[in-house]
C-alpha cells in the first residue's frame, strides 16, 4: 500500500527531496544561505510563500531547541513541522448509521476528477458493507451521466439519471427519495464542473444545496470538493471560491500521480483547515486513499539517498 503511495509522489519527491539533499548535502553545516535556498524550493514546491515562510519560522525554533547544526538534522526537523501543518486536516469522513441516507455532494472544476473520485469512494463504501445510491446531477453533458453509469455498473449499484439539459435539482429531488426507499445508506451526487467565478453555475450549485436540505434535513452532510493537485496554488482560488458559495466540509485531492506540485497539499492544510478526505493516487477504481499526513510526508522525503543509508 505504502509502496504505491510512493510511487505515485514521485515526481513532487524528485523535485522537493532531491532538491533536498543537494541542497544539504552529507556533513555540512546548517546556515542561513542554506536556509534561504531551502524556503525558495519549498516555494518551487507549490508550498506557497505564505506557508513557507511559517514553515521556515517553525523549523527556526526546532533549530534553537534542539541545537541543531547540521543540515542532514534539518530532514527530521521539517519532517516534524510538515506533520504539524498536515495532521489536523487528517480527518476521515465519518458516516454515521444515524444519518440514513448519508448524502454527499460533489463539487469541483471540470476534470478535476470528481466522477472519477466519486467511483472509487464508492467502491470502498461497497467494500464496506454500504448500500450506495449515485445520483446524475451533471446534466449539461449525456456524456457525463453515462460515464457515471459505467461506474455505477462497475460497483454495482444504482444511478439515478435523467436526460440531458434536465435540472440538476430535480434529479436530486429523485435521488434522496429513491435512496429512501431503498433503504441505502449513501447518496453521492455528481455535479456539472464549474469555475467558481461563473456566478450562475454557482448559483445552480446553490439551488442543488438547498434542494437536498430541502428534502432531507441535514442534507448534504458532506459538501466534497475534488481538487487537482496539479493547479498547484490555483487550488486555493478554487476552494475560496467554491466555499464561499457552498460550505465546504471535506476536501479529495487528486492526480497527485504525475505532478510535482503535491506541495500544494502544504498550503492547503495551512491556508483551510479543512478535512482532507481523500488523496487520488491514479485513474483506477483501487487509486484512491484515505489523506493519512504520516504516511504523505514518509513519501515525500523517502528518497533513494535516505534508502541506501
Ligand atoms: N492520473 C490520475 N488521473 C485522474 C485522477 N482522478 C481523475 N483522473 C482523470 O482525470 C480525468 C477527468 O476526470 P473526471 O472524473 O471525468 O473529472 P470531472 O470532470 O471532475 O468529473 C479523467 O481522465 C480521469 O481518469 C487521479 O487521481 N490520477
Ligand atoms: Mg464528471
Amino acid at each position: 500500500m505504502f509502496s504505491r503511495l510512493r510511487a505515485s509522489l514521485s515526481r513532487t519527491r524528485q523535485s522537493f527531496a532531491g532538491g533536498l539533499s543537494s541542497l544539504f548535502g552529507t556533513g555540512k553545516k546548517i546556515d542561513q544561505q542554506i536556509l534561504d535556498e531551502l524556503e525558495e524550493l519549498l516555494i518551487l514546491a507549490d508550498v506557497g510563500v505564505e506557508t513557507s515562510m511559517k514553515i521556515m519560522d517553525a523549523l527556526g525554533d526546532i533549530i534553537r531547541r534542539d541545537r541543531i547544526t547540521e543540515t542532514e538534522a534539518l530532514y527530521p526537523a521539517l519532517e516534524e513541522v510538515l506533520l504539524g501543518i498536515l495532521q489536523p486536516c487528517e480527518v476521515p469522513l465519518d458516516i454515521p448509521s444515524t444519518s440514513k441516507p448519508f448524502v454527499i455532494m460533489v463539487v469541483g472544476v471540470n476534470g478535476a476528477g470528481k466522477t472519477t473520485s466519486i467511483g472509487k469512494i464508492t467502491s470502498r463504501l461497497v467494500q464496506q458493507g454500504k448500500s450506495v445510491l449515485l445520483a446524475a446531477g451533471d446534466t449539461f453533458r449525456a456524456a457525463a451521466s453515462e460515464q457515471l453509469k459505467i461506474w455505477g455498473e462497475r460497483n454495482q449499484v444504482h444511478v439515478i439519471a435523467q436526460q440531458p439539459g434536465a435540472d440538476a435539482a430535480a434529479v436530486v429531488h429523485d435521488a434522496i427519495e429513491s435512496a429512501a426507499s431503498r433503504e441505502s445508506d449513501v447518496v453521492i451526487i455528481d455535479t456539472a464542473g464549474r469555475q467558481h467565478t461563473s456566478g450562475d453555475l454557482m448559483q445552480e450549485l446553490e439551488k442543488i444545496h438547498r434542494i437536498a436540505a430541502r428534502k432531507l434535513p441535514g442534507a448534504p452532510h458532506e459538501v466534497l470538493l475534488v481538487l487537482d493537485a496539479g493547479i498547484g496554488q490555483n487550488a486555493i482560488h478554487q476552494l475560496e471560491g467554491f466555499n464561499k458559495r457552498v460550505n465546504i466540509s471535506g476536501l479529495c485531492l487528486t492526480k497527485l500521480d504525475g505532478t510535482a506540485k503535491g506541495g500544494v497539499i502544504i498550503a492547503i492544510a495551512d491556508r483551510t483547515k479543512l478535512p482532507i478526505r481523500f488523496i487520488g493516487i491514479g485513474e483506477g477504481i483501487d487509486d484512491l486513499r484515505i489523506f493519512n499526513a504520516r504516511d504523505f510526508v514518509s513519501a515525500l522525503f523517502d528518497n533513494d539517498i535516505q534508502h541506501a543509508n
